[in-house]
Parts: C-alpha cells; sequence; structure tokens
C-alpha cells in the first residue's frame, strides 16, 4: 500500500470535533486504536511485533538482532494536531517495506519498524517519552508518577491499557539491537519550501526544554475585591506570556512559546488562585536555551513580587543540541541522489537516539509550513518520494 492510502486508512481516528485536527494521546482511545492497527498492518505484511518494556512497537522484518536497520516515528499527536507529524514516517515506513518487498528485495541485516510512545508529551508532558525511557534519558520511576490533566498517573493509565508499568526503563538490550535508525518526518517549518525541494535529510536539533511556571495568590470575588487589596497569579503569568516573546526577539534564533495556561479554580468572576503555565524555549547553542529561560524567569519572579504572589518554576524535560551522523547522512544523500541538509527546530524520537545510535532524519515538504495544527500537510506526489526515498535508503543500509 502506498503511505497516502495507510494515512487515509486512519483518518477518521483520533480526531479532535471541538479544536479540530487530531487529539490522539498516550493510551487514550485513539492512541490504542492505532496502535491496533499499525499491529494489524505489520503483521499484515509477516513483520513480528513486540511491544517493549516502554510501551514502544517494534515490527521485525527478519529476526530481531543487533545491526539492525531501524526506522519509525510515532503516532500519537499533539492536541488539535495535524495529520502527519508522526503518522506519516510510519505509514512511508510500511509502504517502504511494500517496495522492497515487491521489488524482490530480502534485507541481509534485521530491519524494523519502531513505533515510539508518546513522543508529543501530549498528556503526560514529557515529550520523547518512550524514547527517553528506552535510553534511560528519563527516570523510571519519574515516568511512572507523571499525570495528565486530570490527575492519573502514567502508571494507572498503563496499568488500565493493559501494559507493565513496572517494567519501564531503560532497555539497553533492546537499544543494542540498533545498529542504525532513520525516521521519516513531514517538516514542520518552511525550509523545504523555500529550498523547493520535496526531500532534504536532517542536519541537526536545536536545543529544546519544556519549564513549568507555578503561580499561587490569593483566589477572591472579581466583584467585590478592590484592585489594591488583589494578589492575582494571572498578572505575572501574564508577564511571562509577554516575556517569552520579547526575549525571544531579542535573542538570535530563539524561540519560547507559552501555548497552555491554568487558571484555577477558571471562573468568570474569580480571581484565580493558582496559574500554572508551561513554557516551550529553544535556541541552538550550549548554555543557551538555559539563559534564556533565566531571563523569563526573571521577569516572572519579579511580576509575581509585585502582585504579592509566589511562583515555583519546574524544568520538565531538557534536550541539548543534537548534530545527526555525518556519515549515515551522506550515505542517505548520496542514495536520495543530492537533496539539502535541514537544521530543524522540531525535536524528534531520532534526535534522543542520536546519543547512542547513528541516526538520521528524512524530511518531506509540507507546503504550508504549518505543523502542530490541523492545516499541517504533505502532497501526494511529496508522500510518494518520501516512501521510495525512504525504501533506497533502508536497501542501502539493509542489504
Ligand atoms: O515539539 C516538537 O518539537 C516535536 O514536534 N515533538
Ligand atoms: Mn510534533
Ligand atoms: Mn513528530
Ligand atoms: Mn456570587
Amino acid at each position: 500500500m502506498k503511505a497516502i492510502e495507510l494515512l487515509a486508512d486512519i483518518a477518521g481516528v483520533g480526531r479532535d470535533v471541538a479544536r479540530g485536527g487530531y487529539s490522539r494521546h498516550l493510551f487514550d482511545a485513539g492512541e490504542l486504536e492505532l496502535r491496533d492497527w499499525f499491529t494489524e498492518q505489520a503483521m499484515r505484511r509477516d513483520l513480528t511485533v513486540r511491544t517493549d518494556r516502554n510501551a514502544n512497537i517494534w515490527a521485525w522484518w527478519g529476526s530481531p538482532g543487533p545491526g539492525a536497520v531501524v526506522t519509525g516515528s510515532h503516532l500519537d499527536s499533539v492536541p488539535g494536531g495535524g495529520a502527519f507529524d508522526g503518522p506519516l514516517g510510519v505509514t512511508s515506513a510500511l509502504a517502504a517495506v511494500d517496495i522492497l518487498r515487491d521489488k524482490g528485495f530480502r534485507p541481509a541485516k534485521p530491519l524494523a519498524i519502531l513505533v515510539f510512545a508518546e513522543e508529543e508529551g501530549g498528556r503526560f508532558g514529557v515529550p520523547c517519552l518512550g524514547s527517553r525511557l528506552l535510553t534511560g534519558a528519563l527516570d523510571a520511576d519519574r515516568a511512572r508518577g507523571l499525570r495528565d490533566g486530570a490527575g492519573i498517573t502514567l502508571a494507572e493509565a498503563a496499568t488500565k491499557a493493559g501494559y507493565e508499568p513496572e517494567r519501564f526503563g531503560a532497555d539497553p538490550e533492546a537499544l543494542a539491537r540498533i545498529g542504525c535508525f532513520v525516521e521519516l518526518h513531514v517538516e514542520q517549518g518552511r525550509g523545504l519550501i523555500d529550498l523547493d525541494s520535496p526531500l532534504a535529510t536532517g542536519s541537526s536539533i536545536i536545543a529544546h526544554g519544556r519549564y513549568r511556571f507555578s503561580f499561587a495568590g490569593q483566589g477572591n470575588h472579581a466583584g467585590a475585591t478592590l484592585i489594591g487589596d488583589r494578589h492575582d497569579p494571572m498578572l505575572p503569568a501574564a508577564a511571562v506570556v509577554a516575556a517569552a516573546r520579547t526575549v525571544a526577539a531579542a535573542t538570535p534564533d530563539a524561540r519560547a512559546t507559552v501555548g497552555r495556561l491554568a487558571p484555577t479554580p477558571g471562573g468568570t468572576n474569580v480571581i484565580a488562585s493558582t496559574v500554572d503555565l508551561w513554557l516551550d524555549a529553544r535556541v541552538a547553542g550550549a548554555g543557551r536555551t538555559p539563559a534564556l529561560v533565566a531571563q523569563i524567569e526573571a521577569v516572572a519572579k519579579e511580576a509575581a513580587a509585585q502582585e504579592g504572589c509566589t511562583l515555583t518554576v519546574t524544568e520538565e524535560s531538557y534536550t541539548d543540541d543534537v548534530v545527526f551522523d555525518e556519515s549515515l547522512r551522506r550515505g542517505m544523500d548520496r542514495v536520495l541522489g543530492g537533496v539539502p541538509a535541514l537544521p530543524t527546530g522540531a525535536g524528534h524520537d531520532a534526535g534522543v537516539l542520536a546519543a547512542h545510535v547513528p541516526s538520521g532524519m528524512l524530511y518531506v515538504r509540507n507546503p504550508t509550513g504549518i505543523s502542530h495544527a490541523p492545516e499541517e500537510f504533505a502532497e501526494a506526489a511529496d508522500i510518494a518520494a518520501g516512501a521510495h526515498g525512504l525504501a533506497l535508503v533502508l536497501e542501502e543500509l539493509a542489504r
């Protein structure tokens, strides 16, 4: 099957009618349906499906073994996300297996498609959860205790979905099997539009941190409380939203975003007692992301003190700059006939694996340049070019 047909197969799964796009989060109904769908597609191709201790799904062409050529991505989404971020990599991997099979190719090395759990961190807040657990980058006890917006822990959600959270943790055996990892992914910015190319390899990913700012003030009545008597946590929260933009705009090539803000109790005629917000901060260069965050945090502290509120800042995740394996990238480039090499601001599981095994990215043009939103798109011709390019890369690596 073509990748575009496989994407069409899952187009109705996990739709978010209220927010638009897709909301497919770890162990929710849509994501579980996609897990079953992928397993069925893999078995239809006589791939041996195994789920590892961290709920990542491996579909093996040939028996699992060292030096494996692994490709894949994720099936979960951000809230209200697009149809391609993650699923394009998984469906292109299935399509690439079909292309290779149809031409009579048989891999000389083990070859696997790997579907990572909770790459977006959309439910439990830590991005690349499955690949961080696999590599030991995320402490298993911390992971088990992560809570979603309803206060459900990852351990509870995993148990309910039939997984064994007590098994979460670094999996050196599984990691040792990976000879190299290549992730196909829809491009999430304008890079390939401006370069006028359907495909690109990945050269690097900029550092990325996520931080929770918790402000506490005094809940009160919106009408009876004079302005001078207020300790309204919404004020310092608003200062952080603005500072994220002003500080990032003044820092070359930096990005900082507050996309999620949660006042408690959240009543129209109620001064909030607490406000939580999450800052996503990214800029390349050693120490530059923490420095960017420190500037924003200074504004937050000043604004909280002025309003008589308290502030607690928690780092939820941090990933350093990633530089992909240059010899793998050059090999991919040769096989693809010469394509641009793209640095990106978007993170991927391949970026987590890159610290452990030779990893690479294959990007497919997104003509809207928009991602993490329903407008995210890829043209049929570029999707086909991606799947065929991935097949060529896998054939070269697994011959
Ligand atoms: O947030 C990211 O960079 C990725 O899309 N998870
Ligand atoms: Mn994403
Ligand atoms: Mn992604
Ligand atoms: Mn009242």
